[in-house]
């Protein structure tokens, strides 16, 4: 299976998250994007190639312009205003205010575009998330034209990103921007499949309306976990794209056996929508020993679905999205890889 993988999710490499109350070392950190590449290159996956440039035409597909100009020009503004730290957003149009207009000081654009704390802006960032998307576009360029798998190591991962809003350690949407691109060349049908332990809230947005992509999500139940607000059972998609999102929320303690049900369960919607490509957003935070999730999934688990993915028999493009027990994060990513490539 190709791989293909950018030096320059390096330049994300913030110093500060906020969690428990504390400024604390990002858990979404460079490390893990290189121990997946080595596990790639130790497993022989197959070839590694970097990616493509599609500039910013494929963003503005799915995010909106005045988002994409803050991210380019937050870091910037903030530093601008004196601050000597990372831009963290810390005050919202919360339920009390009204619609807001968007305001001038970089400090309100924040807290109008962010929807978490934990996430700060730093220098480089943004040419990270630059070539995260450029991953995911080369990655799916490919498996349209194979018909065959590819993986898309991404870094920063992209699902908590919506239309207009940053957080979950995600900036640019890219298993959504690289859906949208398969469709806007001649696609008519996209299934993504969300596995990341935490709910694809952005992806959920951008595609809540739309019966062209199918939104399907396996996650912590957000009434125990984050991001909090979205990914209910009930929400089931509105207007055309009625019946079109499925959420499968689940609870705390959730075993594979549970979860693998759930997967099943998905797998049979997304056959009866017979689409032309399926986008995995794989996270693989679901394992046992994750330090901020609470599912409990073993390594093998992993190979094994990995295996139901792979007899789905649809050409297919992983996008890396979370996964923070960094030791094991190489192998329980490629362990769905293999499993995959198993499968045919
Ligand atoms: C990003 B991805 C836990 C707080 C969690 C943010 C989690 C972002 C996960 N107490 N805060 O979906 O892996
Ligand atoms: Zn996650």
């Amino acid at each position: 299976m190709l791989t293909v993988y950018s030096e320059k999710h390096k330049l994300r490499d913030s110093k500060a998250e906020i969690f428990g109350g504390e400024l604390v070392p990002p858990f979404e950190c460079p490390r893990r994007a290189e121990i997946i590449l080595e596990r790639v290159k130790t497993q022989k996956l197959g070839p590694i190639i970097s990616p493509n440039d599609y500039g910013l035409d494929p963003v503005l597909a799915v995010h909106d312009a005045g988002y994409v100009s803050f991210l380019e020009t937050c870091y910037s503004e903030w530093k601008a205003k004196g601050f000597g730290g990372e831009a963290i957003a810390l005050c919202w149009p919360t339920r009390t205010m009204n619609a807001p207009q968007i305001p001038r000081d970089i400090e309100g654009k924040l807290g109008y575009y962010a929807l978490a704390a934990e996430t700060a802006i730093s220098g480089g960032t943004w040419e990270a998330a630059l070539a995260s998307k450029d991953v995911a576009l080369t990655a799916t360029d490919h498996v349209l034209k194979t018909k065959g798998a590819a993986f898309a190591l991404c870094r920063p991962p992209g699902h908590h990103a919506a239309i207009d809003q940053f957080g979950g350690y995600c900036f640019l949407n890219n298993a959504a921007i690289a859906a949208q691109n398969a469709l806007d060349q001649g696609l008519s049908k996209v299934a993504l499949l969300d596995v990341d332990f935490h709910h694809g809230n952005g992806t959920q947005n951008i595609f809540y309306t739309r019966d062209d992509v199918f939104f399907l999500s396996l996650h912590g139940d957000p009434m125990d976990a984050f991001p909090h607000f979205l990914g209910h059972a009930e929400e089931t998609g509105i207007g055309a794209g009625a019946g079109l999102t499925a959420n499968y929320p689940m609870r705390p303690g959730t075993g594979y056996a549970a979860w693998k049900a759930a997967l099943e369960d998905a797998i049979a919607r997304i056959h009866a929508y017979k689409p032309d490509l399926l986008i995995i957003s794989l996270g693989v935070d679901t394992f046992q020993n994750d330090p901020i999730s609470f599912f409990k999934l073993t390594s093998d688990d992993f190979t094994d679905y990995g295996q139901l993915l792979g007899n789905m028999g649809l050409p297919t493009v992983y996008v890396m999205e979370g996964g923070y027990a960094v030791d094991e994060v190489g192998i329980n990513t490629i362990n769905v890889l293999q499993g995959h490539m198993a499968a045919q």
